[in-house]
C-alpha cells in the first residue's frame, strides 16, 4: 500500500468527469487500498479516486468515530438511484480544498447502487453523515467540488486562499533548503 498525493484546487484534473470501471480486479483493489491509506493519513472520512489523480469512478469511506473499530467502505461505479426532496444543510470541508468550510444543502436520504470490494452489486439506503459524504464524493466523480455549490465570490475567495497557502508552504520549504549566509 502507498500514501498518494492529494490534488488541490485549482488542479484541472479535479474538474474531470471520471470514467466507469470495467471490472473490480486486483489493480482496482490496490488503488482502493492506497486510497484508504491516503484518506486515513489525511485524515478524512471519504476520498474519490480523482483526488489522487486517477479519474475512475471509485470512492472509499470510513465513518467510524475516533476510538471505534475502522469500518472501511468501497464504492465502484456508484449511482444515486433515488434521493428524497428533504434538503439537509451540513458544514462541509474537502481534502482538495484545504482549510475551507462552508454550508452545503443536499438531499437528507439517498438510495445508492454500486459494486463493492469484491465486485458484488449492492443497493443501500444512506442518511445522515453517510448521505452527505457519499453525495460529496459522487460530486467529485462528476468533476464537482463542494465550493461549486457556493456563490461565485465565495468559490473564488476559497481558491485564492488555497493558492496563497500553497505559495507560503513552498516559500517556507525553499527557506528551509537554502542555507543562510551565516551558515556558509
Ligand atoms: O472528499 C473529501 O475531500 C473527503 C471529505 C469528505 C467529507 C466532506 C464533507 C462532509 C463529509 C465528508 C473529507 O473527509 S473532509 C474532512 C472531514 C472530516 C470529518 C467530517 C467532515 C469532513
Ligand atoms: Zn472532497
Amino acid at each position: 500500500m502507498a500514501i498518494r498525493r492529494i490534488l488541490t484546487v485549482p488542479d484541472p484534473v479535479l474538474k474531470q468527469v471520471s470514467t466507469p470501471v470495467g471490472a473490480v480486479d486486483d489493480d482496482i483493489r490496490a488503488l482502493m487500498d492506497d486510497m484508504l491509506e491516503t484518506m486515513y493519513a489525511a485524515p478524512g472520512i471519504g476520498l474519490a479516486a480523482v483526488q489522487v489523480g486517477v479519474p475512475k469512478r471509485v470512492i472509499v469511506m470510513d465513518l467510524a468515530r475516533e476510538g471505534e473499530e475502522p469500518q472501511p467502505r468501497y464504492f465502484v461505479n456508484p449511482e444515486i438511484v433515488t434521493a428524497n426532496r428533504d434538503l439537509l444543510p451540513y458544514e462541509e470541508g474537502c481534502l482538495s480544498v484545504p482549510d475551507i468550510y462552508d454550508e452545503v444543502e443536499r438531499p437528507s436520504q439517498v438510495r445508492i447502487r454500486y459494486m463493492n470490494y469484491d465486485g458484488e452489486q449492492v443497493e443501500e439506503d444512506c442518511e445522515g453523515l453517510y448521505a452527505v459524504c457519499i453525495q460529496h464524493e459522487m460530486d467529485h466523480l462528476n468533476g464537482v467540488l463542494f465550493i461549486d455549490h457556493l456563490s461565485r465570490l465565495k468559490r473564488q475567495r476559497a481558491i485564492q486562499k488555497v493558492k496563497k497557502a500553497e505559495r507560503q508552504r513552498e516559500d517556507e520549504a525553499e527557506e528551509d533548503e537554502a542555507p543562510s549566509a551565516a551558515a556558509i
